[in-house]
């Protein structure tokens, strides 16, 4: 097996430097790496498999000779500077929303629809779901090959680290604040974000409901590649540091038993079931965090209705989230196509 020269775009963020440590932990072969940030970055320095290797600033000549760019700078540099890399013959696998629902580029989950990968030979580019449908999705794929979902209603408790080192700073800075009788600082969220819940992620849209929210919507059906499956969301950023956690209620073609959707799970790729309610077992979001698993658990039949589920699933926002699904994405990539 060849080795390959990736970069890390973003490098110095929250995703980008668990990119760097997933590459590492899966020994995914890299020859070179090179890591791009912004030119506050200017003479940074990371780690890589014992290395200290130096921080670049992104420009448009940054990809030559670099053959997959795992991308994060956020959305209006993976625009401009993705088509660069993949003019130099770069394949982007990018996770910010830009290209996200670009009808000719794929957006993967590897465990749900690995076969779109092919496509990136139309833009050179493959997106990264959001976050939050990327672990939803995980848990739905296999109950809706079983009996065809109808519909989901999903509402999320997203951790603070889905927004970036600064958040991760704003929470901790807010609750040591709060707890020494002192004034939080409000900067990256609209309202204090320490003790309290935010019924707002992302940008207001037209119709009402949060840009975060019209992702889940409109990722899921592109992921499962059936537009007819309705999905309405609840997204809410809630004071954890990592793992988003979400109340998913789906109704069903054909029915199907709680004790049938355990089984299910218990089988599928990266899905692992954490639901044993007599010794109080269920997904938490400090369990998910620093692991590859989608947890899912309090899995039980919608009394409410003939064909219902409701189930809470929870994974690691940033790993299976971000830069775990972009680093599987990149070993299919490598073991079929490149
Ligand atoms: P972050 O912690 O704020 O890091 C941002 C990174 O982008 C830093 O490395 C920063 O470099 C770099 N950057 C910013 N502006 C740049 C520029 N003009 N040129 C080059 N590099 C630049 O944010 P994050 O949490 O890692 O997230 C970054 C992006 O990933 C966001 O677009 C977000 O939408 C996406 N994301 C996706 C998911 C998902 O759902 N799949 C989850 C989380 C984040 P400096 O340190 O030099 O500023
Ligand atoms: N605003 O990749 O704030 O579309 O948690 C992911 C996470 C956007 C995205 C967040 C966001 C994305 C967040």
């Amino acid at each position: 097996m060849r080795n390959y020269h990736v970069a890390v775009v973003g490098a110095t963020g929250a995703v980008g430097n668990e990119m760097i440590r997933i590459l590492e932990e899966r020994r995914f072969p890299v020859g070179k790496l090179t890591l791009l940030a912004s030119e506050r970055s200017m003479g940074k320095e990371l780690s890589f498999r014992g290395q200290t290797l130096p921080v670049d600033v992104l420009t448009e000549n940054s990809f030559r000779g670099v053959e997959i760019g795992l991308f994060s700078p956020g959305g209006s540099v993976s625009e401009k500077y993705a088509p660069f890399a993949a003019r130099a013959g770069c394949v982007v696998i990018d996770n910010t929303s830009v290209f996200r629902m670009v009808p000719e580029i794929p957006l993967v989950v590897p465990e749900v629809n690995p076969e779109a990968i092919a496509l990136y030979k139309n833009r050179g580019i493959i997106a990264n779901p959001n976050c939050s449908t990327i672990q939803m999705v995980v848990a739905l794929k296999p109950i809706h090959d079983a009996v065809r979902i109808r519909r989901v209603v999903v509402s999320t408790y997203q951790a603070v680290s889905g927004t970036g080192k600064k958040a991760i700073e704003e929470l901790s800075l807010q609750t040591r604040a709060l707890l020494n009788c002192q004034e939080p600082v409000i900067k990256v969220y609209p309202h204090q974000i320490a003790f309290n819940c935010l019924p707002q992620i992302d940008v207001f849209l037209d119709n009402g409901y949060t840009k975060e929210e019209m992702k889940m919507v409109n990722e899921t059906r592109k992921i499962l590649n059936d537009p007819a499956i309705s999905v309405t969301a609840t997204t809410v950023r809630v004071p954890v540091f990592y793992g988003h956690s979400e109340s998913v209620n789906i109704e069903t073609e054909k029915k199907i038993t709680a004790d049938e959707v355990r089984k299910l799970l218990a089988s599928a790729p990266g899905v692992k079931v954490v639901d044993n309610p007599s010794f109080k077992l269920y997904p938490l979001a400090i369990d998910a965090a620093g692991g590859n698993d989608t947890l899912v658990g309090r899995i039980r039949e919608d009394e409410s209705i003939p064909n219902g589920i409701n189930m809470w699933v929870v994974a690691d926002n940033i790993r299976k989230g971000a830069a775990l699904n972009a680093v599987q994405i990149a070993e299919i990539l490598i073991q079929k196509y490149l």
